[in-house]
């Protein structure tokens, strides 16, 4: 069995995708995403440049070895452009697998370790009580886990991902009014003073069992991290996720002396070699990769083993950027791995996304329920592609107030 061909599609509903078609002598495909929010035309020219002509003639069912030749074979190592394009391959041939062998991809994993999925949704606010509405929005929708993030009083710009005005969602993924980031002014000590009580407040308006999240989006030091994880702790917070930034696996340290407080982190990690450390320790509790840009099922895989080892769950990252294909290859893992804990989750359900990605994967009270339906069970309409066409979009960059840059 050979690869005949592969093509990389850009774009889609208000998002720039960046969808992988992979076909073979048998007639049968598979598609993959390599989407990496605001710098997507960067993996799709590693795909199409130097990827794709070398995956022409090989033989799709040996994705392991096509894994290896193309991460060892690059020489220079990691980074998150090669590992989602790698991430999209991987997740096709993975997608050709399940077709092949007629089965979902979770059956081929080991089967189901339970029916549904507990997902995640975001609710935002200008200030606290718009935060509420929104929380309660997705509490009547049946969601048992919302992440809470809230306008800070005083703050001279909105805080990470909450709206400029009350009753505005905030599309904060990708601001698409040009490639030159808007700047966000940030203050620390704004939000450690504010933030710990709104979320008691959150905490005494919704009872005990709603499980609640907060990202500190790695504002914080980890001497402030660890202040702010202790101020925090009386909430029960279901996880806080990225309180310091972890390129320096140690700093979690300092917070797991001082605080219980379950910690999430490794959205914006692509190997295993950027957590290994924090889950041999026991520095974490949830590992948030993406299989999209941390190399593909095959690679995040083994991360979701060795997280098991440590009593470390998983959390995958569900932003809006990630495409029904890697929210599918997700939800077979979710189905699966005996150490899920809950799945951040977006971005099925819109009309638009559902043309562009037919599915059968149901999303019902919170939960998601994965599609029996061979491989990925997505399928990709090109007709449906051609409406959309990449469009330059970017991040803001965060400032503290006298200019310093800070992490966004
Ligand atoms: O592209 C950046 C987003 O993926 C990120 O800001 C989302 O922090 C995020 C989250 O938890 O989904
Ligand atoms: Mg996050």
């Amino acid at each position: 069995m050979k690869i005949t061909d592969a093509k990389v599609f850009v774009g889609g509903p208000a998002k720039n995708y960046v969808t992988l078609k992979i076909m073979t002598d048998q007639g049968v495909y598979g598609l993959g995403d390599a989407t990496l929010n605001n710098r997507e035309t960067l993996p799709a020219a590693y795909l199409q440049d130097y990827l794709i002509p070398n995956l022409i003639g090989m033989d799709p069912r040996n994705s392991e070895d096509i894994w290896q030749f193309f991460y060892r074979g690059a020489y220079f190592r990691r980074g998150p452009i090669s590992m989602a394009a790698f991430g999209a391959i991987d997740m096709a041939l993975w997608d050709i697998k399940g077709k092949l062998a007629g089965m979902p991809l979770y059956q081929l994993f080991g089967g189901k370790s339970r029916d549904g999925a507990m997902v995640y949704a975001h609710a935002t606010g200008a200030d606290l009580e718009d935060l509420m509405d929104s929380i309660a929005h997705y509490v009547e929708q049946g969601y048992k886990a919302v992440r809470v993030q809230c306008g800070i009083p005083g703050m001279p710009s909105a805080s990470y991902a909450v709206p400029e005005t009350k009753g505005e969602g905030k599309h904060y993924i990708s601001d698409f009014s040009g490639i030159r980031p808007k700047v966000e002014v940030w203050d620390t000590d704004r939000y450690m003073r504010y933030m710990p009580g709104a979320l008691a407040e959150i905490r005494s308006r919704f009872g005990p069992d709603l499980k609640i999240l907060h990202d500190v989006h790695h504002r914080l030091l980890p001497r402030e991290a660890a202040e702010f994880a202790k101020a925090v702790e009386p909430v029960g917070l279901y996880w806080l996720e990225d309180p310091t930034p972890a390129e320096d696996q140690d700093a979690l340290r300092l917070l797991r002396q001082h605080s219980t407080v379950p910690v999430a982190i490794g959205e914006v990690f692509n190997s295993i070699y950027d957590c290994n450390k924090l889950i041999e320790a026991e520095l974490i509790d949830f590992i948030r990769v993406a299989v999209t840009y941390a190399g593909g099922i095959t690679h995040v895989k083994r991360i979701v083993d060795l997280a098991g080892l440590h009593h470390v769950r998983t959390g995958f990252h569900g932003a809006p950027s990630h495409s029904p294909l890697c929210m599918a290859a997700q939800a077979h893992l979710n189905a699966w791995a005996p150490n899920f804990g809950i799945q951040e989750y977006l971005v099925l359900g819109t009309p638009e996304c559902d043309a562009l990605f037919p599915s059968e994967h149901q999303m019902e009270n919170g939960m998601v329920y994965v599609s029996d339906a061979p491989g990925l069970g997505v399928d990709f309409d090109e007709k449906e592609a051609a409406r959309y066409s990449y469009a330059p979009g970017s991040h803001p960059v965060v400032r503290l107030q006298d200019g310093t840059l800070w992490n966004y």
